[in-house]
């Protein structure tokens, strides 16, 4: 006999059922061995490799390679040495770039000249520490991670090796971005299609490096001999440098990132490790992602933004007057004391509608 009960239990089952995320399809092996593969290589930052921002065709497993390099590292123009960590050679590590169900496959190689071992930890991978647990190569070796892309953003990598080795690592400068775009590419708050002419990543980094009784920036010889005194300044909390892409003046004067008016321009900036408020002064951010995750819709017509430390966020911006436009931490002192300037040069004509010296400075009339 079928009760009254029976009936509100099974649209009780049947509402719980619809109320539950639908499971994804996974791939099995002989599937993912299936599709295509395309071997990218990387390009050091602020540029980012050649990619299509809409997906041509379905997904495929995308193949990186990144070597480890430990390396003195000079960060500002008085010559401080840096003992420094790299994915790739750069600071920060370079920009990946896949579509939201593509499989990313990194080869990560720990070359025999480095002392000490590491991994890579994706916040935009799913599992086994983002992938840190399954990566950890002692000099001397390499190891194939594969992991699929389920989740769209911008997102930071960083070496988690073991404990005080992790901040350790992180603020000697491996760590980097990945971006997942979404298959049909960006979008603003309507749905409607956003498209960049230009794209350029911008990797924060903030350094600790100590002192010594007068005051001047110690050098060392490695990195084990830097450990302990690096460690003790770290947990002050207060950094030495704040910097973007490894070192101070490394995106002004003649290394600015140069666009032109009309240009539309993406910047994607990451901080791995502390909060941070980028501001394009002079400009705005037209849409910003400021949480980097695809999935919600962009704010608009920020004036500054917010990067949590650990997450990688994207502002676009369609540049309307040529000149230097410094793009700073917004933290002014940090920005100009500490290092966390880069400059956008951009060419094109002055529109004096949008602002017009009306007046040049001059003496102050008398009466
Ligand atoms: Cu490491």
């Amino acid at each position: 006999m079928f009760t009254r009960r029976q009936a509100l239990m099974g649209a009780a089952a049947a509402a719980m059922l619809a109320a539950m995320p639908p499971m994804a399809a996974f791939a099995n092996e002989t599937e993912i061995a299936a599709l295509p593969r395309e071997q990218v290589a990387l390009v050091a930052p602020p540029f980012v490799h050649a990619h299509s921002q809409v997906a041509q065709g379905g997904p495929k497993v995308v193949e990186f390679t990144m070597t480890i390099e430990e390396k003195p590292v000079v960060i500002d123009d008085e010559g401080t040495v840096l003992q420094g960590m790299t994915f790739d050679g750069s600071i920060p590590g370079p920009m990946m770039v896949v579509h939201e169900g593509d499989y990313v496959e990194l080869t990560l190689v720990n070359p025999g000249s480095n002392s000490m071992p590491h991994n890579i930890d994706f916040h935009a991978a799913t599992g086994a520490l983002g992938g840190g647990a399954l990566t950890l190569v002692n000099p001397g070796e390499q190891v194939k991670l594969r992991f699929k892309a389920t989740r769209t953003g911008t997102f930071v990598y960083h070496c988690a090796p073991e404990g005080p080795m992790i901040p350790w690592h992180v603020v000697s400068g491996m760590s980097g971005t990945i971006m997942i775009l979404p298959r049909d590419g960006l979008k603003n708050e309507k749905g409607e299609p956003l498209t960049y002419d230009k794209v350029f990543y911008v990797g924060e980094n903030d350094f600790y490096i100590p002192r010594d009784e007068d005051g001047n920036f110690k050098a060392y010889e490695n990195h084990g001999e830097s450990y302990a005194d690096t460690l003790e300044v770290m947990k002050g909390l207060v950094p030495t440098h704040v910097v973007f892409n490894g070192a101070k003046g490394a995106l002004t004067g003649d290394n600015a990132m140069k666009a032109r008016v009309g240009e539309t321009v993406l910047i994607v900036h990451s901080q791995a490790n502390r909060d941070t408020r980028p501001h394009l002064i002079g400009g705005h951010g037209d849409y910003v992602w400021e949480e980097g995750k695809f999935a919600n819709p962009p704010a608009k017509d920020l004036e500054t933004w917010f990067i949590r430390g650990g997450s990688a966020g994207a502002a676009l911006y369609t540049f309307l007057q040529p000149g230097v436009y410094a793009y700073v931490n917004h933290n002014l002192i940090e920005a100009v004391e500490l290092g966390a300037t880069a400059h956008f040069l951009v060419e094109g004509d002055w529109n004096d509608d949008l602002m017009k010296q009306v007046e040049a400075p001059g003496p102050i009339p008398t009466h």
